[in-house]
């Protein structure tokens, strides 16, 4: 990012009549511009000569966190006082996207906000732009914590989302000659202003070191733990403000720090260095997010991430407990903890040792708390992404987590021998230790066995896990199993990402469907209204301007918004098979070609999403969007019809761009593979149409929908597996069908590489011989479907009516639904209104 630019300060402003508390928590225009240039001056202080920009942007999201402050605080004390259950949403990821817009329009204060910036001769668009966005996750999963988090917020309950304060995000993409780049993230540069220090607020994490057994004075065996290390965890509060309530979460990350005590003993010996080593390593811990969206990869680091923060967010939460006067016993009545994923499911392990060792409870006692205190929220059935550590790393690191889970393991092992009595190979497939090859614990076993309730992501992926990954689980305690489809806040993915729906919306339904998504159902009247339609078209057409112009900025690439607008947006992945996208843009490449007079749909496709660093095909696959975009957009044979753009560095702030401008959404992964997928419900809310395989929620938004709106294609989960059972031969494919074939050979030849015909042989041959999810298994199916998609779009007025149709429903899809779900069916918390 080039740094801020430097700009004049607007005059001081005199304002009288205004009291301290206005200008603290005023919602008016008056208020918000003194509190802007209070900020400027005494929280930022710059001269006039040197106020930037950034400083506009800094000192307006400091007056925007003194009105959520006023919010947080009674949230809290309401809280505390009525003693009320709270969600603990612990997470190794939270994506939370720039802040600024979202807070203003949670508030309710946009338009004062602008009109306070007006006042001061500043663009609150521009400003806002300025934002460096957090990025501390990967993709969907981190994302989804941040939509669960504004809908608990916006839902009045009481939560607290617990993670890691990563110095350094998810890295930013850039395109160097189509290839991926990655450039460190760092966001907190200059500076944060949504985030409180609370260096008051710490707690301190052991590491490695060995176990003693002693006698206390009770004469009950006990077991101490002395560590080789400790790590300091500090925490850093950020307020998250529910959408048109006065309640306001927090989202407490931790960050790591060295323990000052413990480097005496090397400064009195003089080994400074390893004294400063020591403070080093400490740091590292929340340093930098690993960028392995799935699989995770298993790094002693990793797991010392996962412990050190799982450790501090239990710590905290016992330390409340005891400051409100409940007795430890009553843990589990106090909290709901949601395990996101497997990464912080040694909390069952560490709220067992701090209860068990820590506050001397009986073993049977601590363990009927923690059952009744976890969930687990499995994320994939991709068999590489399911964590195992290895044995002899789990132990150097976590040598008394290794004897609870031998303990937890022994125990449990008697159940499932007790109810499947004789069935050894069940006991060795269900053990928390798994002992083919390496020994390693295997983490979503730890996680089911220690969690009352266990929640797939769709309706198929909950079916799927019970008949695959956790079936064994399922026959032991099938009560603990349910489906919480998930979802996104309609906030931040259709009010504030698309401006103009908005306002159309509010003028055909009122004010309230932000949080009644179901009354979109009322807008299935206008389909049929020429006038409505027209005015749907205008604003696709404006948020496709507002893309390209974006497009055009980043990358030099000219899109005409009146084509259809084809994206794929979403990490890189074989199984999501962007390389299937590919194939198809070929395919009418090739076509058009071959005859120049061919009647097709003018298409810009559109692609974005990062690679993981070491993924080598994911990162050959980029670079084919990219070979394929270069020489379709330079040959005037094609790009009067056709364009190909790979949108560098996709985030959230640029997802809010992308999502309301399309026409035509890609949701083409493997049946079977992708467990929900979040992105298909942003751009069905902005009024997409899907094109997809039925897979994760796509199979949901069908039937939302209605077939009749959703493009299908493709194998099912179980046509998939029948033809892995039988022996895929992706030969017979090629054999099969020629035009394939030219395909694969054209790009096997150099012709989009510069004559290269190095740089994507390893895609085709991957392709050819092995294609492990069966993108040509699925190609002739998913070409004749883009034909139909062709011939629907010509069809403009029926388009329109099933653009409308797909906004209209999918009120299913927003977070608030999935999070009442999961409040009245696994965590059992109330709302709690806040006054002012
Ligand atoms: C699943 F296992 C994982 C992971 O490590 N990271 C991640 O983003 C995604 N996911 C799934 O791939 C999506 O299908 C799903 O919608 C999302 O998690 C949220 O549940």
């Amino acid at each position: 990012k080039p740094p801020p630019k430097q700009i004049k300060i607007a005059p001081p402003v005199t304002t009288t009549g205004l009291t301290d508390v206005d200008v603290r928590s005023g919602m008016q225009v008056a208020a918000l511009k003194q509190a802007v240039t209070d900020h400027l001056r005494y929280s930022i202080g710059h001269p006039p000569v040197a106020t930037t920009l950034h400083d506009y942007y800094y000192a307006l999201a400091l007056a925007v966190r003194d009105r959520m402050q006023h919010r947080w605080l009674n949230t809290l004390q309401t809280n505390f006082d009525l003693k009320r259950k709270i969600v603990c949403y612990l997470s190794a990821e939270f994506l939370m996207g720039p802040h600024l817009g979202n807070n203003l329009l949670n508030l309710g204060i946009e338009q004062e906000a602008r009109a306070a910036l007006a006042e001061l001769g500043q663009d609150l668009d521009i400003v806002l732009e300025c934002e460096e966005e957090p990025g501390l996750g990967n993709g969907g999963l981190g994302r989804l914590a941040a939509c669960y988090l504004d809908s608990l917020a916006t839902l009045q309950r009481p939560a607290v989302g617990y993670g890691i304060r990563y110095e350094f995000g998810i890295f930013d993409q850039e395109i160097h000659d189509g290839w991926q780049a990655e450039i460190t993230d760092k966001w907190l540069r200059y500076g944060n202003p949504w985030e409180i220090a609370k260096p008051e607020v710490a707690h301190y994490v052991n590491w490695g070191g060995h176990t003693e057994y002693y006698r206390d004075e009770a004469g009950n065996d006990r077991v101490r733990w002395m560590p080789y290390r400790v790590v300091k965890g500090t925490a850093y509060d950020t307020p998250t403000q529910g959408y048109g309530v006065n309640n306001c979460n927090t989202l407490r990350l931790w960050s790591a720090e060295a323990v000052e005590s413990f480097d005496f003993q090397a400064f009195n010996t003089g080994d400074y260095y390893q004294a400063v080593e020591d403070k080093i390593i400490s740091e590292t811990v929340t340093k930098v997010l690993y960028p392995n969206d799935e699989p995770q990869i298993g790094k002693h680091l990793r797991l010392g991430q996962q412990y050190f923060f799982v450790s501090c967010s239990l710590q905290n939460m016992l330390h409340i407990l005891s400051l409100s006067g409940v007795p430890v016993e009553n843990f589990a009545e106090r909290y709901a903890v949601q395990l996101n994923d497997t990464h912080p499911s040694i909390g069952v392990v560490e709220l067992m040792r701090l209860l068990v060792d820590e506050r001397r409870l009986d073993w049977d006692k601590a363990w009927a708390i923690t059952v009744q205190t976890f969930g687990y929220t499995n994320h994939t059935l991709l068999p590489e992404a399911l964590e195992t550590w290895p044995l002899p790393m789990f132990q150097a690191l976590l040598p008394r987590h290794l004897e609870i889970i031998y303990e937890i393991n022994r125990r449990f092992l008697d159940e499932v021998r007790a109810r499947f009595s004789g069935d050894e190979a069940r006991v060795a497939r269900m053990s928390l230790i798994g002992e083919e090859g390496e020994k390693c614990v295997r983490m979503a076993h730890l996680a089911a066995v220690g969690s009352h309730a266990i929640n797939g992501v769709a309706a198929l992926h909950s079916d799927l896990l019970k008949a695959s990954v956790l079936k064994d689980f399922y026959e032991m305690w099938p009560e603990r199993f349910s489906n919480k489809t998930n979802g996104v806040t309609p906030r931040r993915f259709l009010a504030l990402a698309n401006p103009g729906l908005r306002a159309l919306l509010n003028e055909a339904l009122g004010e309230q469907w932000p949080v009644n998504m179901e009354q979109l159902h009322q807008l299935e009247a206008k389909a049929d209204d020429a006038a409505f339609r027209r005015k749907w078209r205008a604003i696709k057409e404006a948020n496709k301007k507002r893309l390209a112009d974006y497009i055009l900025a980043h990358t030099d690439i000219e899109l005409d918004p009146t084509w259809l607008f084809d994206i794929q947006v979403k990490r890189i992945h074989e199984y999501k098979r962007q390389h299937l996208n590919v194939l198809h843009i070929v395919t009418l490449y090739r076509r058009l070609k071959e005859n120049p007079g061919l009647n097709i749909s003018p298409r810009a496709f559109i692609f974005g999403g990062k690679a993981a660093p070491g993924y080598f095909m994911a990162k050959r696959i980029i670079k084919l969007i990219n070979g394929v975009a270069e020489t379709i957009n330079a040959d005037p044979d094609v790009n009067t019809r056709m364009k190909v753009a790979f949108v560098p560095n996709f985030n959230v702030q640029n997802a809010q761009l992308i999502y309301p401008a399309a026409d035509l959404s890609e949701q083409i992964s493997t049946a079977g593979k992708e467990a929900s997928g979040t992105g298909n419900m942003k751009f069905m809310l902005n009024g997409a149409l899907t094109i997809g395989t039925l897979d994760g929620a796509n199979v949901e938004i069908r039937e939302e929908v209605g077939a009749e709106n959703f493009f299908l294609f493709g194998l099912t989960t179980e046509e998939v597996e029948h033809i892995k059972r039988e022996g895929y031969h992706p030969t017979d494919c090629i054999a099969s069908n020629s035009e394939l074939r030219t395909v694969l050979e054209l790009i096997n030849s150099g012709y989009f590489s510069r004559g290269d015909a190095e740089v994507f042989r390893s895609v085709v041959n991957n392709l050819t011989y092995s294609d492990p999810f069966l993108v040509l298994a699925d190609y002739a199916a998913y070409v004749a479907c883009q034909e139909r998609v062709s011939a629907a779009w010509q069809d403009k007025e029926n388009w329109t009516r099933m653009s409308i149709l797909n906004t209209a429903r999918s009120g299913k899809f927003s977070s608030d639904r999935a999070i009442r779900e999961y409040c009245d069916e696994i965590w059992n918390v109330q709302p709690a209104t806040v006054k002012l």
